[in-house]
Order: structure tokens, then sequence, then C-alpha cells
């Protein structure tokens, strides 16, 4: 019930990080993989190295998720050429850190564009073809500030709270239609985008004493939860936000 093999699966933000991770894994557990990213070279890198690894069948595209119009005319051009997923991840996102008092308003606007909006851009054309066919995985990668917040990171922890119950709103609108949408929530991954963090050994001391695990997670612990909401074994979960954190949401 785990296995891909056949379906088709589109991860936005794959060229490296956690989206890298998630296409990865998809493509071990048999899946034919699009990377996508900002940059062509490095979606490309990166499917040659997840086909030369896996032996998956991969392709690329590059759009911009934060654009309507250019997200619909990318998503249209893959359903075109290659076809229709069966297997979706909303990936693609950015941090950035600053004070409320002291945060841009073209940033604000960046960080909801990047992490929230586009999971409406690129959902929507997709899904609407999934309902035609009668199934589909859709799978928005959320956050453990989905739940909780911190200091410097109000705009990521809105985007994130959003992409929560946006999870939830699609699933109303979708499960009858055959589609589960759900959500993963990682907790802290040594990632780029968090390296300001990990190499901060004020923060990395922090982080490990107020996580349960007493460590980072590293990304490959993502994948077994992304392979089972993209799989059969999932048919009846939708709506879910699965937070992978060592524990972080549970305890204070
Ligand atoms: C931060 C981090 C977090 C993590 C992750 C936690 O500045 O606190 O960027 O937001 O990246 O989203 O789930």
């Amino acid at each position: 019930m785990f296995d891909l093999t056949g379906r088709l699966a589109l991860v936005t933000g794959s060229a490296r990080g956690l989206g890298f991770a998630l296409a990865t894994g998809l493509a071990e557990a048999g899946a034919e993989v699009v990377l996508h990213g900002r940059h062509r070279a490095a979606a490309e890198a990166a499917a040659h190295w997840i086909a030369a690894a896996t032996g998956a069948s991969t392709h690329v595209v590059c759009f911009d998720v934060t654009d309507a119009d250019v997200a619909r005319a990318g998503t249209a051009a893959l359903m075109d050429e290659v076809g229709v997923p069966d297997i979706l991840i909303n990936n693609a996102g950015m941090q950035h850190r600053a004070p409320f008092n002291d945060f841009p308003a073209e940033r604000w606007d960046q960080v909801i564009a990047t992490n929230l909006s586009s999971v409406f851009y690129v959902s929507q054309p997709i899904t609407a073809r999934m309902a035609t066919r009668g199934s589909g995985k859709v799978i928005n990668i959320a956050s453990a500030m989905s739940a909780l917040a911190r200091r410097t990171i109000a705009p990521y922890t809105a985007s994130k709270g959003g992409v929560g119950m946006l999870t939830k709103g699609m699933a109303a609108d979708l499960t009858e239609l055959g589609i589960q949408v759900n959500a993963i929530s990682p907790g802290y991954f040594a990632t780029e985008m968090n390296e300001a963090l990990w190499s901060d050994p004020e923060f990395d001391s922090w982080l490990k004493e107020r996580t349960p695990a007493r460590r980072w997670g590293d990304v490959r612990e993502l994948v077994g939860t992304a392979v089972y909401l993209a799989s059969d074994a999932s048919s009846f979960v939708a709506g879910q936000n699965i937070h992978v954190d060592g524990g972080l949401t549970s305890v204070v």
C-alpha cells in the first residue's frame, strides 16, 4: 500500500533542502518525479542525481509559484507534456526574520506569496484535473509554526498557520472528488534556510533543550510521512496536519 510505482509526483521547491529529500524519497518509493525550482540548472542537477541514484524517471519544470498566471501556465505545460500529477507536494517556501515592528512590508508580501499563496496558485489547476480523473494526493508543507510562534518570524508563522487551515479548506472541497489533501509540519531541521540558527551555538543548545528528541531533525526523516500521505495507505486521511518534530509541539 506504500508503493508509488506508476505515480507521477510534482514537488515544488525540490532542487535542494526538504523538497529535494522528499522528491528523492518519492522516487525511492517508485514514483516518477517532477523537480521544480526557480533556477533550471539547479533543478536539472537535482533531477539527474535522483535519476542516477534511484533509477526513477525524472522531469524538470521552472516557474514562479508566486505568480498566479505563471503558475497556471507552468502547470498547464507540465500536464500537457508529461501528465496530470497523481501527487503534488507544495513545498516551496522561504523565511525572513526580523522583529514585527521592523519587518519590511515588501518582505511580508514575499513570505505570504511564497509560503501560502503559492499553494493556491499551484494546486488549483492541478486539483481541477485530478478531480476529472477522480483521484489525487496533495501534501502541503506547513511547519511547527502552524501551531506555535517564535520571536522575529511573525509573517512566516502567519503563512504556515494559513497553510494548515488551507489544508483543511482544500480537504473540505476536494475529498469528495477523490483527492486527499493533508499537511506535514516539520519541526527544526538543519537545512540551508535554517543555517543562521543551527550555526548559532546559543540557538542550537536552546533547540536541543526545547525538543524532546534533543536534536535537529534529518530531512530524510520526513520521507516516511510523505510516502504515507502520497500512497494508498492514507486513502481515508484528509485535512490532517502531521507534525514531524521530535516532540517539539507536544511539550512546553
Ligand atoms: C525559525 C525556523 C523555523 C523552522 C521550521 C520549524 O526561524 O524558527 O526557520 O520556522 O524553519 O519552520 O517548523
